[in-house]
């Protein structure tokens, strides 16, 4: 048996473990590896895993690896397809703790290409799994958590809500492919006993969001004078979390959850993307205001409203209408609940992204930029 002390639910002690995150470099990952290394006084080894793919990104981090590289903070870079180097990975840093967050992630682009959905986010969830099972053979102080999505269940009408209950029914292949990965982590629990968790959270938003997704899109959209691209008549709902406050859920998970169980992660924060878009024009408005905006104002462009650059365009084939979660389970039981609502955190984020336009050009100036134009304007 190991020395390794436990903490309540099962897993060491995860302030001084050794873990493994994969996708790291990604939106989601790269905030929740700041969250850990700021916010849990973590004290032990965290290795970001990422094949570093157009949306990973070492410049999300380059505070923390100035801070803790080589110290508490490695990076390998690697596929998660890649079973050898996995194996390698674990072994050399004695991983103790996976946080899988890698994955191919723009519902977009699961539609003009799923193909490398499916090898990403179900292949390589299952090679994840598997390497977690070998290397770790019957040792139950050790977890794996799965990050996954609300688009799992499918679309809502006007009413109700995704309980941990609810039957699957995802619609894209993302969403498919989503499905596929959190079925295979369960099916590893029930059947070799992994020690596994799954959580299940809705649309996060947030610093270091990639400019594909509708907020940070919208945002640099309306900077640049350029449409503001609203898909079908705009009345899709989707439920709104700041990304700190799903780190903070999924650290909560980390620390207390029980294994074999899902948690619904939630900002009970439902709004038409309409709305979300005349938000941050109004947001914009405030901070950088159309007037002061050079970038506008020395173009062609006349215009005197951010809303002016609005563009209803065709809409995404099979767009679920609405998702809503209740996430009672996580609150209940381990004591979570958001911090930020939904006007600070897209002040916050619109403020970071007008505070950080050489992170944006760094990311626009590769594979990005080639892929919206292939795929982007055929829409609109
Ligand atoms: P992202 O696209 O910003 O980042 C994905 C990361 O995974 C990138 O760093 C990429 O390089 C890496 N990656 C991709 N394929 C890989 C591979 N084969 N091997 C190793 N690394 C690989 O995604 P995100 O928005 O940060 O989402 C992270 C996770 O959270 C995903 O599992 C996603 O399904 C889930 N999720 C996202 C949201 C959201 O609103 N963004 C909501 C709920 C759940
Ligand atoms: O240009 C746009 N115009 C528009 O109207 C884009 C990019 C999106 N939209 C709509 C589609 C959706 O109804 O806005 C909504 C949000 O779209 P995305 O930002 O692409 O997110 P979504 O498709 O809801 O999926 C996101 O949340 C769940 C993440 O990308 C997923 O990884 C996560 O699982």
């Amino acid at each position: 048996m190991s020395s390794i002390k436990k903490s309540e639910s099962g897993v060491p002690n995860i302030e001084s473990t050794n873990i493994l995150v994969t996708g790291g470099a990604g939106f989601i990952g790269s905030n929740f590896i700041r969250y850990v290394f700021e916010k849990t006084g973590f004290t032990g080894t965290l290795v970001n895993y990422d094949k570093l793919t157009y949306a990973g990104n070492l410049m999300n981090l380059v505070d923390i690896d100035g801070k803790f590289g080589n110290k508490n903070y490695f990076f390998e870079r690697g596929d998660i397809n890649d079973y050898g180097n996995v194996k390698r990975v674990f072994s050399k840093y004695d991983i103790t703790l996976v946080v899988h967050f890698a994955a191919e992630s723009h519902v977009d682009r699961s539609i003009f290409g799923p193909k490398e959905f499916i090898e990403t986010n179900v292949n390589g969830t299952f090679t994840m799994l598997e390497a977690s099972r070998q290397h770790w053979a019957s040792r139950q102080d050790v977890r794996f958590h799965h990050i996954s999505t609300d688009e799992v269940y499918g679309s809502l009408g006007e009413s109700g809500y995704f309980f941990e209950t609810t039957p699957y029914d995802p619609r894209s292949p993302y969403s498919a492919s989503k499905a596929a990965s959190d079925h295979l982590a369960r099916a590893y629990f029930h059947t070799y006993g992994l020690p596994i968790t799954v959580s299940n959270c809705s649309n996060n938003y947030g610093p270091y969001h990639f400019p594909e997704k509708l907020i940070p899109l919208v945002i640099l959209n309306a900077v640049e004078g350029k449409p503001l691209p609203v898909y079908g008549d705009g009345k899709n709902v989707r439920d709104w979390l700041y990304v700190e406050d799903h780190c903070e859920a999924v650290w909560q998970i980390l620390m207390k959850g029980r294994t074999g169980e899902t948690y619904n992660i939630g900002g009970e924060c439902e709004k038409q993307n309409i709305d979300v878009v005349n938000s941050i024009c109004e947001i914009l408005e405030q901070l950088h205001p159309l007037k002061d905006n050079k970038e506008i104002k020395n173009s062609k462009l006349k215009t005197q409203n951010y809303k002016e650059l609005i563009t209803f365009v065709g809409d995404r084939p099979g767009h679920d209408r609405r998702y809503a979660i209740n996430c009672d389970k996580i609150k209940n039981e381990l004591g979570w609940k958001r911090q930020h609502g939904f006007e600070d955190g897209l002040r916050r984020t619109i403020a970071w992204y007008l505070d950080n336009r050489a992170w944006v050009s760094n990311i626009r100036s590769g594979e990005y930029a080639k892929w919206i134009e292939k795929n982007y304007t055929s829409r609109a």
